[in-house]
């Protein structure tokens, strides 16, 4: 990966030092997280950094949610030319069916997500096993602001600074055993703060997986925040899964657990339609959806409501960066 100065569009300023901890500067949040004792060392931090956070502009809208500081990093696959989306769209039109079907549900609904304390177990055929709380996770490795498109399998697609780091970090520590072959990611599943969860639009919890090499690539991020800021709750909160070549329902939300498997996972959305889902969901403008094409989109924010007006790239833009990752496989059989 390539660093260089934000893209294009990229409204708010960054830092430029590699900055590992969170500065907290969101009032409310504090107080809440005070309340909760959740806070920990990111505290301190707030106390030192308050001022400095606040004169220097950081994060597109400061006060609103805490800011999360990160090195810029340019992702080469072609985002720096592409607008970064309205942080209004990308945080008011989103798919998290734990809150609702529609597109404007999660922002309305997801208030209730119970973020603190909150612990990611990792377990299955790993040397370690361990559960890391969310305090762990967010010292684990420097964060990172990556500008990576997220296309989403019913063809819209949106341009977001996302702040988080490789997966591959948080593998490292757990140390794989040889015969782990996929990882199967769980999001949570609290039937008292999710109103969907108990519907039966799908199985919950909501399944992801990815083959482990898949897992390891750089450019798969575990995502704290977007924006210069934490993750806003509709968007996954406090941390999710972020894999930009794969259609946007492989980024796991709000995640709980994560799985090292020998056998193939089953995910979410291949259980309740196969044949119009499976286990890759790679970008592929040459394989349509059974009841769409997937040669086009719409950017959200840009192309107005209906039009699609852009062409689908191969793995969403990122050919060059995972090309390799499939060499040899049909991509029509394995979808
Ligand atoms: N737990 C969970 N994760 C999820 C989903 C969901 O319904 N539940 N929706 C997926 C889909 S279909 C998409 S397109 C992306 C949307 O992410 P965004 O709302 O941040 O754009 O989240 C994915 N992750
Ligand atoms: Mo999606």
């Amino acid at each position: 990966m390539l660093i260089k100065s934000p893209a294009d569009g990229f409204e708010h300023p960054v830092p430029s030092e590699i900055t590992p901890q969170v500065i907290y500067h969101g009032r409310r949040r504090m107080l809440q997280q005070l309340a909760t004792g959740v806070a920990g060392v990111g505290m301190a931090s707030w106390a030192a950094r308050d001022g400095l956070a606040q004169g220097a502009g950081w994060g597109a809208r400061p006060g609103k949610l805490t800011a999360l500081a990160a090195k810029a990093t340019a992702v080469e696959g072609g985002t720096t030319s592409d607008k970064v989306t309205p942080y209004k769209d990308a945080s008011s039109y989103n798919n998290f069916y734990e809150f609702g079907t529609d597109k404007a549900d999660p922002a309305v609904n997801a208030h209730t997500l119970p973020i603190s304390p909150w612990a990611v177990e990792v377990e299955g055929l790993v040397k370690k096993p361990a559960k890391f709380s969310l305090e762990d996770l967010l010292k684990l490795s420097p964060m990172e602001e990556r500008i990576y498109r997220l296309r989403c399998v019913e063809g819209w697609s949106m341009v977001i600074p996302w702040v988080g780091y490789s997966l591959a970090e948080l593998i490292k520590k757990v140390e794989p055993l040889g015969s782990a072959k996929y990882v199967e990611f769980v999001s949570l599943a609290d039937p008292k703060t999710m109103p969907y969860v108990g519907s039966r639009v799908l199985d919950w919890p909501y399944l992801e997986g990815l083959r482990l090499d898949e897992a390891r690539h750089p450019l798969t991020l575990l995502g704290f925040g977007m924006y210069g800021e934490v993750m806003p709750n509709q968007n996954g909160a406090p941390v999710r899964l972020v894999v930009p070549w794969k259609y946007g329902f492989k980024s796991g939300k709000s995640i709980v657990k994560i799985r090292f498997t020998e056998k193939l996972p089953a995910t979410a959305w291949s259980k309740a339609a196969a044949n119009e889902y499976g286990f890759y969901s790679n970008v592929n403008p040459q394989v349509d959806h059974p009841r769409w094409s997937q040669a086009t989109e719409r950017r959200i924010g840009e192309d107005g409501l209906f039009a699609k007006k852009r062409k689908t790239l191969m793995f969403n833009g990122y050919e060059a960066q995972v090309g390799q990752l499939y060499a040899g496989m049909d991509l029509k059989k394995f979808y």
